[in-house]
């Protein structure tokens, strides 16, 4: 039986892949880059200044942006992205979220949180959530990013539970990826040509079923 679920912030608890993507968008229009969704697949559960690397390597006439430059334009797409974030409250919550929360809860699970980004105790405790997490792992806490599986082992080494009795929830492929690489049971919540890897699939979290992850978890 498992014991613990490690979920994605971004994109899987709340909606806010989509605020990172507008706001990168801003700032690649700035640089005469256009970015779409498609695109913006790449980006999400990577952090901040390696989301800016791959955007600048686009246009290969800014590689000799300075890392000042790029430290504004990292500033200033996180500035466009906390408007957007300063916006919402528990209203926010993705569908389904808050009920395998309370399942996790009422079964005696450990709850973490495992995300790369620097705002996300902020927008946890907007959504009004931070009461059911037991551990929070964000991009303060990690020196190895998705895919690299520290994000996820990080929040099972705090909780002091091993790595194959954890469940990991993510929307990215390189979320995905760091669960499969910490030996952990993925859940990936989106399309299946960008999550394939995932050891069960969902197309939405409205679809999250506490009795049927861990079914799909036993067997
Ligand atoms: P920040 P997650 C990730 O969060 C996002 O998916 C990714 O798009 C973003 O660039 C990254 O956080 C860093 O976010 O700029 O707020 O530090 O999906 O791992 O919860
Ligand atoms: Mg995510």
């Amino acid at each position: 039986y498992p014991k613990a679920f490690i979920y994605d912030l971004d994109g899987v608890i709340t909606d806010t892949a989509e605020f990172h993507f507008l706001a990168w968008q801003k700032i690649a229009q700035k640089l005469d880059i256009s970015i779409d969704r498609q695109f913006n697949e790449q980006l999400k559960g990577i952090g901040r200044m390696d989301s800016l690397e791959l955007i600048l390597k686009l246009d290969p006439s800014l590689s000799e942006l300075s890392n000042e430059e790029k430290e504004n334009l990292a500033n200033r797409k996180n500035e466009l992205y906390l408007e957007l974030v300063e916006t919402i409250d528990s209203s926010n919550v993705l569908p389904g979220i808050e009920e395998l929360l309370a399942a996790n809860k009422e079964q005696g699970l450990k709850i973490a949180l495992g995300s790369a980004s620097k705002n996300a105790l902020y927008v946890l405790d907007r959504l009004g959530l931070t009461h059911y997490f037991d551990y929070i792992v964000d991009a303060s806490q990690v020196s190895k990013g998705k895919p690299d599986p520290e994000t996820f082992t990080a929040a099972a080494d705090a909780l002091g539970i091993e790595y194959p009795a954890c469940i990991g929830i993510e929307d990215s492929a390189a979320g995905v990826a760091a669960i499969n690489a910490a030996n952990m049971f993925s859940v990936g919540v989106g399309d299946a040509a960008q999550l394939s890897d995932a050891d069960y699939l969902v197309e939405a979290t409205s679809q999250l079923d506490f009795e049927e992850i861990v079914e799909r978890y036993r067997h």
